[in-house]
């Protein structure tokens, strides 16, 4: 019993591990060999994962924003009735969709978030955002027109594995990244195709390293697509099945400049098709992009050149492909085949994907003259200020709110802003859970138990509780006696017919997850109350996908199943698998109405086609700067504590050995960066892993953390205080955080 079952929270893998605890401290922490997923595999980082648990900037008590800008403790009853009157005033005062939420989930904790949206909803807030809208939503956006569902590339049974500006072997962001990704490359009948700039990690171990030009994915990809187009490599017989407008796409890549357009993005022509071969002859391809490509110029037409590459090759819907996930909670939302609803946002006129207003217009939707701006933000579990492109605007314009309101554990540099800062407990002391279930064929969930409770002496309750007692402060929570009773009397079916007559009334199913948090929450097991907004969850995946869900070996008819599931997901502390693919289903489960995948987007095919010189240069900022790689001790802002690293304690520059020597710079000498947006000065790495002209920076640092005598001092550069608002990809809205353009200099000593 020394032993507790929970994960790690460092990144979308969520690895399960065991922890030991030396009283409140975390004294030693392994893989868990239960976990369905990791099977006992971590990376590194987790083991430090104390300095995120008792870190000192910890917060413990409600705290309230006084005039001259120091705080001061409340307690929960007038925090909570502060907080719900001044969001409710601000709607009374300019409608509720004036109201903004930004986050609701990081890496490890998504059950909070489950429950923001009652109280959210009854204030009549309309317009949200969060960290997917800064990578992801250009790859769901095409996603969505392609296949209306988002795929996931399965590398534990691909020929070939393509990594597109994603360098999981420091990331992840895919099951035991190291030991897959060792394996294909061991293999000689797999092969391992990387792009990115850099001499990864991932990149040394590749059979083909695409060393791209930053920022000219776009002009690579189109290359290689018009390989297998134009060497007529596509899978003609495949795509008679599944595919729409292929003549109208063969058509446009048909005329794609291959020789030009190889010459731009910096690889040679020979190598571009010997990797579109090697992909248009494989058995099986796994795409994996991320935020090299996600992050940069022409992302969304990259995204899109990345489907139509393994679409065009037949790699969709098939073992070792990439493959549309049965997901227990969909993260993800498509409205392109739905009814139409095109929303934008009410002052930019941004597109919202999924959901999601662009992170990189808030700051204007704040700060315009505007009838329907911003006038006030709910941050759960995110640190704006530090995330998203261009921190000086975005403390203007938080500044500039009526209302902010932070949950969170830790006093960030966004809570130091807040109106009001609710505490929470952190990940190991409440339950948790992500809806990271992207994988196929087998999909798992993990319910973490507490691991510990809260510090001694604290004030702290977890999300679902806050979200539960706002909308109680709201009168929205009507009288829940005849909920409890059919419980009660008639248990968990009784229940569910009361429950589903409960949601007839608008009013309520706003705030069904808050009305199964105070019924159904404190009947289940081993006080699970959090886990409560799980139950529809699982009987809607158990009423779609019986048969998956029956092959992961939960048993059970109708409800019955369902219920089961529910009970599966409770009863095993390190995860359970709650869906199992069958070949041959994946494409039933594409959106597009006709089940095929719909290869045009006319707007985007357009641009392919003339796509230019390369990407704009500017000779007062003569680099590119990667601004928040991802290193061996990075970790988002999850650590606080710049104790946690065990190297690279600043965070440094990379530059390559020819950059460094032409501006004189030796190793661990202090350059200064400077973009449009500010300037920074950190040491240099030199890095022959990089290109002349490319520089790098790592993510996570910059964060203020109080010293053992209290006084807090920052370490390493913010990197958003380089980046800029208005660079942004015109499609969806996502940031250029891997291209920005920048000068580099000796500092003098
Ligand atoms: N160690 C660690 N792991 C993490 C995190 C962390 O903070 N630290 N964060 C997690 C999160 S939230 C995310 S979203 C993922 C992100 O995971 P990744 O996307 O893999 O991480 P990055 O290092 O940001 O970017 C990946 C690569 O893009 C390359 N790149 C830069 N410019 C270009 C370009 O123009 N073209 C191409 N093709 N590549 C380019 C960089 O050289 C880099 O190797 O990582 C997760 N995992
Ligand atoms: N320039 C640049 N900017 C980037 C990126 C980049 O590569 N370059 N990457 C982007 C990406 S991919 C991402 S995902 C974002 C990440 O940035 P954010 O979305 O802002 O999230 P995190 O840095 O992961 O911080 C999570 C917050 O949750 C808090 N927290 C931890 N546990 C709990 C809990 O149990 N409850 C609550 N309420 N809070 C908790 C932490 O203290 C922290 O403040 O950054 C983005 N910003
Ligand atoms: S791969 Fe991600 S989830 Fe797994 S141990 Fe490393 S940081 Fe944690
Ligand atoms: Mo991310």
């Amino acid at each position: 019993m020394d032993w507790h079952s929970t994960a790690c929270v460092l990144c979308a893998c969520n690895c399960g591990i065991e922890i030991k605890l030396d009283g409140r401290r975390f004294e030693r922490i392994r893989g868990d060999k239960a976990h369905p997923s990791s099977q006992g595999y971590t990376c590194e980082k987790p083991l430090r994962l104390d300095h995120y648990q008792n870190a000192r900037d910890r917060l413990t008590h409600p705290l309230r924003r006084r005039p001259d800008g120091s705080f001061e403790q409340i307690d929960w009853d007038t925090a909570i009735r502060e907080v719900a009157g001044g969001f409710a005033g601000v709607r009374d005062a300019y409608g509720g969709e004036t109201i903004f939420y930004y986050g609701g989930g990081g890496q490890g904790n998504h059950l909070g978030g489950s429950y923001a949206g009652a109280f959210l909803r009854s204030l009549g807030a309309r317009y949200r955002s969060n960290a997917l809208a800064q990578e992801k939503t250009g790859l769901f956006w095409v996603s969505d027109q392609m296949l209306g569902a988002v795929t996931t590339g399965d590398l534990d049974h691909c020929e070939v594995a393509l990594f597109v500006g994603k360098n999981p072997w420091q990331s992840h962001g895919v099951p035991r990244a190291r030991p897959t990704l060792r394996e294909i490359a061991r293999d000689p009948r797999r092969s391992l195709i990387v792009i990115d700039p850099r001499r990864t990690e991932t990149a040394e171990l590749a059979d083909i390293h695409l060393a791209v030009r930053p920022g000219t994915d776009a002009w690579l990809l189109a290359a290689m697509v018009a390989v297998v187009v134009q060497e007529d490599l596509i899978a003609h017989d495949w795509l008679a099945a599944h595919a729409v407008d292929v003549d109208e796409v063969v058509a446009a890549l048909r005329r794609i400049p291959i020789s030009e357009y190889a010459e731009i993005s910096g690889v040679g022509e020979e190598l571009i098709r010997t990797a579109a071969r090697r992909i248009a002859t494989a058995s099986s391809v796994a795409l994996h992009e991320d935020l090299g490509v996600q992050m940069s110029p022409h992302s969304t037409v990259t995204s899109y050149l990345d489907l139509l590459l393994v679409s065009l090759t037949g790699n969709i819907g098939r073992l070792g492909t990439n493959n549309p996930p049965i997901p227990l909670a969909p993260l993800v939302s498509f409205s392109h085949w739905g009814p139409k609803r095109d929303r934008v946002s009410p002052v930019a006129g941004a597109r919202i994907i999924s959901g999601l207003v662009p992170a990189n217009v808030i700051a204007e939707e704040v700060l315009a003259d505007h009838p329907r701006r911003y006038r006030a933000m709910l941050v759960e579990t995110a640190n704006p200020v530090h995330s998203v492109a261009d921190s000086p605007r975005m403390r203007e314009a938080l500044e500039a709110l009526d209302l902010l309101v932070v949950i969170d554990v830790a006093m960030t540099e966004t809570a130091r802003m807040a109106d009001y800062v609710l505490p929470a407990p952190s990940q190991f002391e409440k339950w948790e859970a992500t809806f990271f279930n992207l994988e196929t064929p087998d999909n798992y969930f993990h319910l973490r138990r507490p691991v510990l409770g809260p510090p001694e002496g604290s004030d702290l309750l977890p999300e679902p509780e806050i979200h539960a007692r706002l909308c109680e402060a709201l009168g929205v929570v009507p009288d829940l006696t005849p909920l409890r009773e059919a419980l009660t009397t008639g248990g968990r079916a009784a229940f569910a017919a009361a429950f589903l007559q409960t949601l007839t009334d608008p009013g309520l199913a706003k705030i069904a997850s808050v009305l199964l948090y105070r019924t159904l929450g404190p009947t289940l097991p081993h006080g699970a109350a959090a886990a409560a907004s799980l139950w529809p969850l699982a009987h809607r995946l158990a009423a779609a996908h019986p048969d998956a869900v029956r092959r992961a070996g939960i048993e059970g008819e109708g409800p019955e199943l369902g219920e089961r599931l529910f009970d599966a997901i409770l009863a095993r502390p390190s995860g359970v698998v709650f869906s199992r693919d069958q070949e041959g289903d994946a494409m039933g489960r594409l959106g597009t109405p006709d089940k095929k995948i719909h290869l045009a987007i006319p707007e985007l095919l357009s641009v392919v086609g003339d796509l230019g010189n390369g990407p704009a240069t500017d000779p007062d900022f003569p680099y590119v700067l990667s601004a928040g790689e991802r290193r061996a001790f990075t970790a988002n802002t999850i650590f606080r504590d710049p104790a946690w690293r065990r190297r690279d304690a600043a965070g440094t520059l990379r530059i390559c050995p020819a950059d460094a020597e032409r501006l004189g710079l030796a190793a661990g000498a202090l350059a200064r960066v400077t973009t449009r947006t500010g300037s920074v000065e950190v040491p240099v790495e030199i890095n022959d892993g990089l290109q002349p002209g490319h520089v790098s920076l790592p993510n996570g640092l910059g964060l203020s953390y109080p010293g053992a005598d209290g006084a807090p001092s920052v370490t390493g550069a913010a990197p958003n205080e380089l980046t800029a608002a208005g660079d942004r990809d015109p499609y969806a809205g996502t940031p250029w955080h891997k291209h920005v353009p920048a000068r580099v200099e000796a500092v003098a000593r």
